[in-house]
């Protein structure tokens, strides 16, 4: 038995459709929804995923901006950048596309973001929110991934996901997620001990780690969903996920694939929460 590829893109296409109407409805209510994305410096993953951004915007009515800032700009440089952005009643959300250069420091920048204008979920007090539960907005991936579960019909509740990774950008937030949808959730990385035999146990597994095929049909019980978040660009310029996608398919009920799965979730997700946060700061529901 095969399992049922769950189509991040044709997802994502259906959402946007949603989300452009609803975009249209608030033009008519005198708020137009704008994002300003700020790349800094020039890496190559980031320039294609910030084009990604801006394309999709456009496609559905939302007011975008990018821009780009030079590899030697200095932290003080982009936070003037930040606070000009905070104070601009035309933009609704900011986004810094992460990694930054080695002379600037993250927390600093993510710090410097209102938090009602913070549509990737990243500063402290979005993070706080989610892990005591309170609405906020939150991080993209991590809802995508949320939404491409839901899409295969399974309850999560009292269900056992695994996640591989615990960064601040996937793992952490995704588990936090999961865990609200009361799913009981283990958390791995790198120091994990019998890392196979936990993943085997998982439900539903998440893999968030950044090494191309790594998580092989071993890892994985039969009849799990398995949701890929990994996008590794091999030398021949292929992009390859976390997961061995040929063999694991062949033993789990739904798999996401790479390209085409929890990517364009991702950039859905950032488009909602733009909506979200004009519709805060207009104090519409
Ligand atoms: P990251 O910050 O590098 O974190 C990787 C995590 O994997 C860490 O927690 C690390 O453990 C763990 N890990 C590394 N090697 C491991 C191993 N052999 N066994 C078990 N755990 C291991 O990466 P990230 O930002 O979370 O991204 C992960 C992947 O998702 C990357 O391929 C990235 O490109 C992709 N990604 C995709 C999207 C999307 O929208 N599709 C968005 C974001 C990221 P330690 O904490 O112990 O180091
Ligand atoms: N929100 N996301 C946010 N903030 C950041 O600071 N770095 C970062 C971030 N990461 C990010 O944008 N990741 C990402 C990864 C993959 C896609 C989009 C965003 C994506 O759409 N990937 C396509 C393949 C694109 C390709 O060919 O490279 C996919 O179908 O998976």
């Amino acid at each position: 038995m095969s399992a049922q590829i769950i189509s991040g893109k044709e997802v994502a296409k259906s959402i946007r459709e949603d989300l452009k109407r609803e975009i249209e409805e608030l033009k008519r209510q005198g708020v137009h929804p704008g994002l300003t994305v700020i790349l800094v410096g020039d890496d190559p993953a980031s320039q294609i995923y910030v084009n990604m951004k801006e394309k999709a915007c456009k496609e559905i009515g939302i007011r975008s901006e990018v821009i780009r800032m030079d590899q030697s700009t200095s932290q003080e440089e982009l936070l003037k950048e930040i606070h000009r952005l905070n104070q601009d009643e035309n933009v609704h959300g900011i986004l810094v596309q992460l990694p930054l250069p080695k002379q600037i420091d993250e927390k600093a920048i993510i710090n410097a973001i209102s938090p009602v204008k913070d549509v990737d979920g990243f500063h402290p007090v979005n993070v706080g929110k989610l892990a005591i539960g309170e609405d906020s907005l939150l991080p993209c991936t991590p809802h995508g991934i949320l939404e491409l579960i839901r899409q295969t019909g399974t309850e999560i509740k009292g269900k056992h996901a695994v996640v591989i990774g615990r960064s601040n950008i996937v793992g952490k937030p995704v588990s936090l997620l999961l865990l609200r949808e009361n799913a009981t959730v283990t958390i791995t990385h790198s120091k994990t001990r019998g890392l196979k035999t936990i993943t085997k146990q998982a439900d539903i597994l998440v893999v968030a780690i950044g090494k191309p095929e790594m998580v092989t049909k071993e890892y994985v019980k039969p009849g799990a969903i398995v949701i890929d978040v990994g996008t590794n660009r091999l030398e021949n310029g292929k992009v390859v996920g976390d997961v061995k996608f040929e063999e694991v398919k062949d033993i789990a009920s739904y798999i996401t694939p790479v390209p085409g799965g929890v990517g364009p979730m991702t950039i859905t997700m950032l488009l909602k929460n733009t909506i979200e946060a004009a519709k805060n700061i207009h104090h519409l529901k």
